[in-house]
């Protein structure tokens, strides 16, 4: 028999169901990383499972999304995590230490395992022949309890790379490539796997940008092979003794092929406001640009710094614009700071930013009314950036470096300049001095865990009603991403507080949401939400069903939904319900009142169409439920911490 790269390793970690695509199967989690904006849910809900420390290989908890601080609330958010870091046997990544994925892949990430993180990025890792998936934070802290991760057996999907990459032409071109034959939808439960000659070129921080961008075309996760160019990456990272080689078997079938030729690739941007809208540079030379940001868990590697540093040395800014540089760890910062680079960015005018997720979130440098911002990061949705009004295009460092030279969107092929070509260091600077390891356990009882009064108990549910008594409380378009159900930014604070945090679920679309669904809520009428294509695109906060559940939303009935939000809804008690016939969405409006009887026996039965009437117009809609029994049974129960809690007693 003939393996996949990614059968092998998801078959060596099967512990539920048959290895059939399309299939739920329960795999085994190696390796954990949770990030302080989801780890703080994820940690409450692992303390409620009431284990003593951690079940996996691994586990880290980084502090990275939220660290402007402003207020008290982040900082109690910190404290916690490192107190519960301390007492569950948890690394804690510190503050300042670097974003999560970045850091994982430096420190942490082993070609075979398998790494399950709250955060949708986590294919980063996938750079090291990992399978590294984001998940809910509840998964993951179910993973961490050493229970199963259940996924849909994955469709494979070989990108095959050819020849080598031109001068000026990056990693970040390549995925977005990847993203303009994929696009953003239609390629759920699918898993995109690297390979071909032009692989062994590519760095380990340059395939790390192409899985972790990978995200946006809403596959489950990308891989690469485990070669030369990874043992050569863990031996500059003193890990040489994690390397192992892995690839697929040379006659493993795959169910989709796409070829890709590195030299014919040229520099290309994902124009406003979805990374799938792929333009070539050269079609938008000339447009002026306000901004430039460089970093974000794409692209801010070593490399990508010193190509940036290597273009802008001893030149300078130009006055239209503003320029920000968040490497994206310590070890890289620490590295250019010791090397020069740092000095060549800062004399630029560059501004350095934190190593941290900060500008990509929209918590800090957000651009002007109307601007134009070039960012090397992955999500240009609208508002992300904290300015509405702002056209975010998404590039690589050496197109936004371009950008900041010239004050316009500029070919870096047009600068008259020779490519910076930069090489992989031998050594990296090793300096874990920011990451507390855990402790022996006698010493991990002595630790109290620190509670602000920002850190709420996450809410409970009611198991699932009877019957189906509920009012369209939102109807909403197509491609509604996670930025619009639950905004970040300056609402990022209060994610330890879902009664808080509630008040702005889909508070971009609609600010009066909030209000109106509690007062149903409180009448005890089952909110509903109607929405287009792709629902739910984007990162995997699992806010985006918390707070939804908590407003009292019983059902999403969407066009099609995306994998690791359907999954969010399944694990807060809220069903995912697609639309027999697409056409019926255009019938529905809010404020209908939608009756199912007998909803609850449906689930129960595992019927896959269920009828629902609508008793403003009388129609009668047929809705599909994609749900497997496991998924069933947690529906029933209320959601998947009262679920497993139940299982266990
Ligand atoms: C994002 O890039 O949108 C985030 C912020 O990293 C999210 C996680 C979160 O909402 O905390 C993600 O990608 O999952
Ligand atoms: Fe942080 Fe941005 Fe990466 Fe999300 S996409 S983890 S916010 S850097």
């Amino acid at each position: 028999m003939s393996f996949t790269l990614t059968e092998k390793i998801l078959r060596d970690h099967l512990v539920d169901g048959r290895y059939e695509a399309g299939k739920e199967i329960g795999i085994r989690i190696d390796q954990t990383l949770t990030q302080d904006a989801t780890g703080t849910m994820a940690y409450l809900q692992f303390e409620s499972m009431g284990l003593s420390k951690v079940e996996t290989e691994l586990s880290v908890s980084y502090v990275d999304h939220n660290t402007v601080q402003v207020g008290f609330e982040n900082a109690d958010d910190h404290r916690y995590l490192q107190t519960i870091a301390g007492r569950y046997g948890i690394h804690f990544s510190r503050p300042g230490n670097g974003i999560c994925h970045q850091v994982h892949l430096e420190r942490f990430g082993r070609p075979g395992k398998t790494l399950l993180g709250s955060d949708s990025h986590t294919p980063t890792c996938g750079g090291l022949a990992m399978i590294a998936i984001g998940a809910g934070g509840l998964d993951v802290a179910v993973a961490m309890g050493g229970g199963a991760y259940y996924m849909t057996c994955p469709k494979v999907i070989k990108v095959n790379l050819e020849g080598k990459l031109p001068d000026w032409v990056t990693a970040k071109d390549v995925i977005l490539k990847v993203l303009e034959e994929l696009s953003t939808k239609g390629n759920v439960g699918c898993v995109c796997e690297y390979g071909g000659d032009g692989v062994r070129d590519l760095t380990v921080p340059e395939r790390a940008t192409i899985t972790n961008m990978g995200a946006e075309t809403g596959v489950t996760t990308s891989l690469f092979p485990s070669d030369e160019e990874t043992r050569k990456f863990l031996a500059a990272q003193e890990r040489k003794d994690q390397w192992t080689p892995l690839e697929a078997d040379e006659n493993a079938d795959y169910d989709r092929v796409m070829d890709i030729d590195l030299s014919d690739l040229e520099p290309l941007m994902a124009a406003p406001h979805s990374p799938g809208k792929i333009v070539p540079v050269s079609d938008l030379e000339g447009t002026a640009v306000d901004q430039v940001m460089i970093g974000s868990c794409t692209n801010s590697s070593y490399v990508d710094l010193m190509t940036v540093a290597g273009m802008l040395r001893g030149r300078s800014l130009v006055p239209g614009v503003s320029l920000g540089v968040a490497p994206g760890s310590r070890q890289v910062l620490m590295m250019i700071a010791e090397n020069g680079a740092l000095s060549d960015l800062l004399s630029f005018g560059a501004r350095i930013l934190e190593s941290a997720c900060g500008f990509c979130i929209g918590n800090s440098m957000s651009p002007k009314t109307d601007s134009v911002s070039i960012r090397t990061s992955n999500r240009n949705f609208k508002g992300r950036s904290g300015t509405p009004s702002a056209n975010v295009y998404l590039a690589s460092p050496a197109v936004a470096a371009a950008a900041a030279l010239k004050g316009e969107i500029t070919d870096p092929r047009n600068l008259n300049m020779e490519f910076p070509r930069v090489k992989m260091p031998e050594r990296f600077k090793i300096d874990d001095s920011m990451i507390i390891p855990p402790l022996p356990a006698e010493e991990r009882l002595k630790i109290s865990i620190y509670r602000g009064p920002n850190i709420g108990a996450p809410p409970a549910n009611d198991p699932m009603p009877e019957d189906f008594k509920g009012k369209i409380a939102i109807k909403v378009e197509d491609y509604v991403t996670t930025d619009h159900i639950m905004p970040a930014g300056s609402r990022l604070k209060y994610r330890s507080n879902v009664p808080k945090y509630s008040e702005f679920v889909f508070e971009p679309l609609d600010p009066d949401f909030s209000r109106r669904a509690t007062e149903q809520r409180d009448r005890g009428i089952h909110n509903v939400v109607v929405a287009g294509v792709s629902y739910g695109q984007g990162s995997s906060r699992e806010h985006a069903a918390l707070c939804p559940m908590y407003l009292g939303v019983k059902a999403v009935i969407a066009k099609s939904i995306e994998r690791i939000h359907a999954a969010n809804l399944v694990n807060f008690g809220i069903v995912p319900f697609t639309f027999v016939a697409e056409s019926d969405y255009d019938f529905l409006k809010r404020d209908d009142e939608l009756e199912i009887s007998g909803f609850r026996a449906a689930i129960e039965d595992g019927d896959e169409v269920i009828e629902a009437l609508d008793r403003t117009t009388g129609r009668r809609v047929l809705l599909k439920t994609d749900l497997s029994e496991r998924q069933r049974k947690i529906l029933i129960a209320g959601g998947l911490l009262p679920y497993t809690v139940r299982k266990n007693m």
